[in-house]
């Protein structure tokens, strides 16, 4: 029988472990809607302890996450300033827009970093045209790289933001992976924020959800909005049981990614016709460029080695937690064939 395909596509892709599912099977539960969930208050409990913030509120994804804050912090027609790439607008389907009828304002993010004094530059009041509502920050920040935002950077711009009175969020789908790149506590990369959300089903391996942490205030009104969106999940004790065991076993183990992911990066930057940048491989996410991403993508799926075309010349590869080192040699010998059957193929 031939092995199982290696799947570098995203950290979303994990199956539940034994521990997971088994704490699924034996989860409390209640209604959580009228926050009865014995096993949903206790995750939201652990993770807003954990990040360092009064309240947490259980959602479905990271996207629910990110567009529940986007609503508690904007009116309508008001702008969003983001670092161009942001997840909340590329691959949350307008979502921003038609929920809460607001616009996305880019400033340009070397590394998913904003230059603090653009951000400043773009921020309006009201009058003539759309003022600026609410500032956004990515950290890890995906499609730069999974990089890492200096906290220098995160100050300077959490400082600006509350100098016009703005609130600011954090997508923080791979905090986690932030705060082990740089050896700290979740909460350290929390700080500042009015709201963060925090994925349990990236790096931490969970098969569902994210916590939308904040004060105590915020996550209320989260809450009517979470309802308002279809993402009152009832008995969702059983999700949370797995999400538990994901915030109390994923984090320690997120350092194991990243090493997997340095040497994918390093592998793939000594191929023929492959581009890495290595600077920007922090965490566990792994961008390179290749001639005919889609057909490099589709020869290694054939291959055994499933990987995400994101553009037309850039491909992405991602570690987590059912990667193994074996894997990376298995995966990095089939990068290899795939490039040199192209660079042969060129001569
Ligand atoms: N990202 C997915 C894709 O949507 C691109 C992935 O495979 O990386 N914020 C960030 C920074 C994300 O990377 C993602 C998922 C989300 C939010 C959304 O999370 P979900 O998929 O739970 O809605």
């Amino acid at each position: 029988m031939s092995r199982p395909a290696i799947d570098l596509r995203s950290d979303t892709v994990t199956r539940p472990t034994a521990a997971m599912r088994r704490a699924m099977a034996e989860a409390e539960v209640g209604d959580d809607v009228y926050g009865e969930d014995p096993t949903v208050n206790r995750l939201q409990d652990m993770v807003a302890e954990m990040a360092g913030m009064e309240a947490g509120l259980f959602v479905p994804s990271g996207t629910m996450g990110n567009q529940v804050a986007i609503a508690v912090h904007t009116d309508r027609g008001q702008e969003v300033v983001m670092p161009e790439g942001a997840h909340v607008y590329e691959y949350e389907p307008g979502a921003m827009a038609v929920l809460s009828g607001a616009l996305p304002r880019f400033v340009k993010a070397p590394r998913g970093a904003p230059d603090p004094a653009d951000v400043a530059a773009v921020i309006r009041g009201p009058g003539h045209q759309a003022a600026t509502g609410l500032v956004v920050l990515e950290n890890t920040h995906n499609v730069a790289g999974g990089t890492v935002v200096p906290p220098t950077v995160v100050a300077e711009v959490q400082r600006i933001a509350r100098s016009h009175g703005l609130p600011i969020h954090l997508d923080g789908a791979r905090a986690f992976n932030a705060a082990a790149a740089m050896g700290v506590g979740v909460d350290a990369v929390c700080a500042g924020f009015d709201t963060v959300s925090l994925c349990l089903s990236k790096g931490l391996g969970a098969p569902v959800g994210t916590v939308l942490v904040g004060s105590r205030e915020h996550v209320a009104e989260a809450h009517r909005y979470r309802k308002l969106l279809g993402g009152g999940m009832r008995q969702a004790g059983v999700l949370a049981a797995a999400g538990i065991v994901a915030v109390t076993e994923g984090p320690a183990r997120l350092v194991d990614d990243h090493r997997r992911a340095r040497r994918l990066a390093e592998g793939l930057a000594a191929l023929p016709g492959v581009q890495v940048d290595l600077e920007a491989v922090q965490t566990n996410i792994v961008y390179f460029e290749v001639e005919g991403a889609a057909a490099f993508a589709a020869r290694c799926a054939e291959l055994g080695v499933l990987l995400n075309a994101m553009g037309a010349k850039r491909c992405r590869v991602v570690t987590h937690f059912q990667v193994t080192d074996e894997d990376v040699d298995a995966a990095l010998t089939v990068l290899g064939r795939v490039a040199s059957e192209r660079a042969q193929a060129a001569a």
